[in-house]
């Protein structure tokens, strides 16, 4: 059941795909309160039993359950994930109450600022505070945490597809100079047969940093490049950013201000603020006309072959605006009136600090909605990373309705999920956030986000070969397994590393199970379901599942549970069912051991990983490839424990289902 409260003027955020009704009478489960007039916000309350878990809130720091934080709606450009943050790059307003006595679901289709109090001012309440007022409050009920989730997604639509091939390996980082270096990774790859399918393009490959340009000099022969990449199975995979440079004479400024496509200061003129390309503007996502201009800019470069795209800086960064530097210098000169005020520094400090992404700066350029209102910006913020998505998928079905192509934002928006998928950010290259991104995925998974993956090995600092390989190891079943890192971090290459080995024998696991794996993730999206899960979804009486956070139910037959720590040997692992243990070196060499329900501590030396498949059930493992399209959906292996009779449809790229019988081995 699904009811819906409007508040205020809402916004059209796209988020919502079914017509659901206004309801009449009280909030279910929900003590509101709304300000007075021109103290415009509106406020949710619950109490909480001890025992009552949250989940949901998509990308956000700390663990599954999300109680005991406070959390703000607000996409930033974070670089230092760390857990006392309130917001990273995306806003998913989605919360599901889990309790002994009760289970509902709250979401608020609002783009503004939002603040979640889960249970931090005080442990037993929840406070949900909208500032803009103008929203849309869904509450969802239902008999389980499964069917409240589906649920969810029959409102807000079915998610993003990507290609098969986007479920192979992905090689990145920021600072390849040009060609040389990008067919050298290649190389090294293909050499040491370490499987690959993609390549991905910083920022480097761009003439100044400009989006829809190449850097000649760096790339003087893009076409025969990017054919050579192909006949190696490899796919390449710009990034795009969301500010377009303020130049006459280049392309994309000329046509995008002739359609009046960008952001506007109160009185009409440009908003311009400062990102790599240098002074920029930013194209009004929010508005029909800027969304089909911008989706064009993507055509010559489908034209030439490109298959996949990566959306950056769409929260949007700023680095800083010609006001917020002007304020900050104003603080540097009424400090240097005072210099024997000290205290002043602090202030100086602020200022600089806060010329980034500062919050005058989000109030005072405006956008075209598509209904024709004038918002300001910081109203509806939270929307335009994901509607910069839904301009480039836009301009992707323009292009060809009927192909699949790559796509991953970093802001995103519930909504956004249904045109791409999203990357975690700038992760660390620290142990700390392996765990981070695994409880990441439950989260996003239930916002509608299945296509996601983090920085493998680490974006910021150096990474470690044993953390590159935990990473990879975790990575094996992420939808995106892309390795990244920051310009001036180790290089961090699989082929860099005395182990790599190690590290290639664990890709060769993900390969043998491309063919499952994209088949759970084919049929949770259609069937608006979750590829992972946490234990509570699939185990809601078991109470040693409900409050486990370091593991997961991936799919239909299987659960994971990573590594977490530097030097551990092994791990502890809860069973909520009889489960085979696999445990990989590689595709070839894994050991079958059959656990029965309860705790079992299992040995993990560094280049061994676990996955658990229920009793009775089994996974198909294909041979496996060095690439995707050398994959062939024959010859499975059948490893399960019980399996007699068991079969598994496996759902190929191609829509053909396939029937998989068990054998023993
Ligand atoms: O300000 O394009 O999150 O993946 O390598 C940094 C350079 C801009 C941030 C992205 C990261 C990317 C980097 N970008």
């Amino acid at each position: 059941m699904i009811y819906r409260y409007a508040f205020g003027q809402p916004y059209d955020t796209d988020a919502v795909v079914l017509d659901v009704p206004p309801s009449e009478g009280a909030v279910p489960h929900l003590d509101v309160a709304v300000g007075e007039k021109g103290q415009d916000a509106v406020r949710f309350s619950f109490s909480m039993d001890p025992e009552d878990i949250l989940f949901g809130l998509g990308e956000t720091v700390r663990g599954q359950n999300k109680r005991g934080h406070r959390y703000v709606s607000w996409a930033s450009d974070i670089p230092n994930h760390t857990e006392n943050l309130q917001s990273l790059y995306a806003a998913h307003n989605l919360l599901l109450v889990f309790g002994k006595n009760r289970l509902f679901g709250l979401y608020l289709d609002d783009p503004g600022r939002v603040t979640w109090d889960l249970g931090w001012t005080r442990r037993d309440r929840a406070e949900i505070v909208s500032e803009n007022g103008d929203l849309n409050l869904y509450i969802l009920e239902g008999d389980s945490l499964k069917a409240i989730a589906r649920e969810f997604r029959q409102l807000t639509g079915r998610s993003y597809i990507p290609p098969r091939w986007a479920f192979g390996y992905i090689q990145s980082r920021w600072g390849y100079a040009g060609e040389a270096e990008a067919r050298e990774v290649i190389r090294e790859h293909r050499k040491r047969h370490i499987p690959l399918d993609g390549l991905c393009l910083d920022i480097d490959y761009m003439d100044d940093f400009k989006n829809f340009t190449w850097r000649e000099k760096a790339f003087p022969n893009l076409q025969g490049f990017l054919e050579d990449a192909r006949k190696d199975h490899v796919h390449l995979i710009p990034i795009i950013d969301a500010g377009i440079r303020q130049e006459e004479g280049y392309a994309a400024y000329d046509s995008g201000k002739a359609r009046q496509a960008f952001c506007t200061r109160e009185g009409g003129e440009d908003f311009l603020a400062a990102v790599w390309p240098g002074m920029c503007c930013f194209p009004d996502f929010m508005n029909r006309d800027a969304r089909q201009w911008f989706g064009e800019q993507y055509r010559p470069l489908l034209e030439a072959g490109f298959e996949g795209f990566w959306n950056d800086m769409n929260e949007p960064a700023l680095f800083y605006t010609e006001q917020s530097l002007d304020r900050a210098f104003a603080t540097a000169r009424e400090q240097m009136k005072h210099p024997e005020d000290y205290e002043g520094m602090w202030f100086l400090n602020a200022a600089f600090n806060g010329m980034a992404n500062n919050p005058e700066d989000y109030r005072s350029f405006w956008h075209r909605m598509d209904d024709g209102r004038r918002v300001r910006h910081d109203r509806v913020h939270n929307l335009y990373g994901a509607f910069m998505t839904r301009a480039t998928a836009e301009g992707f079905r323009a292009f060809d309705p009927d192909r699949r192509f790559l796509l991953f934002s970093r802001s995103s928006f519930i909504g956004a999920h249904r045109n791409g998928g999203v990357w975690m950010g700038d992760n660390h290259s620290w142990w700390s956030h392996l765990k981070l991104a695994f409880h990441m995925l439950p989260n996003l998974n239930l916002c509608g986000f299945l296509f996601c993956g983090c920085d493998l090995g680490g974006f910021g600092c150096d990474t470690t070969e044993d953390l590159l390989e935990r990473f990879l190891q975790l990575g094996v079943f992420l939808p995106l397994m892309r390795n990244h890192s920051a310009l001036h971090t180790r290089e961090q290459e699989i082929y860099r590393f005395s182990i790599w080995e190690t590290m290639r024998d664990t890709l060769t696991v993900r390969y043998a199970l491309i063919p499952y794996l994209y088949s759970e993730f084919v049929k949770a999206a259609e069937e608006d379901g979750m590829l992972f899960r946490p234990l509570a979804f699939d185990y809601p009486e078991d109470a040693r599942a409900v409050h486990t956070e370091d593991q997961l139910m991936l799919g239909g037959e299987c659960m994971i549970a990573p590594v977490f720590d530097q030097n551990a040997a092994g791990r502890y692992v809860y069973l909520p069912e009889d489960m085979l243990l696999l445990r990989f070196r590689s595709a070839e060499d894994y050991d079958e051991i059959p656990l029965e329900q309860g705790d079992h501590y299992v040995e993990l030396q560094l280049g061994e990983f676990p996955l658990f498949v229920k009793r009775h059930a089994f996974i198909p493992l294909s041979p496996g490839a060095e690439y995707t399209d050398a994959l062939d959906d024959a010859a499975f292996r059948t490893p399960g424990w019980d399996a007699e009779g068991a079969k598994y449809e496996l759902l190929r790229e191609d829509r053909e289902m396939l029937g998989i019988e068990w054998k023993k081995e």
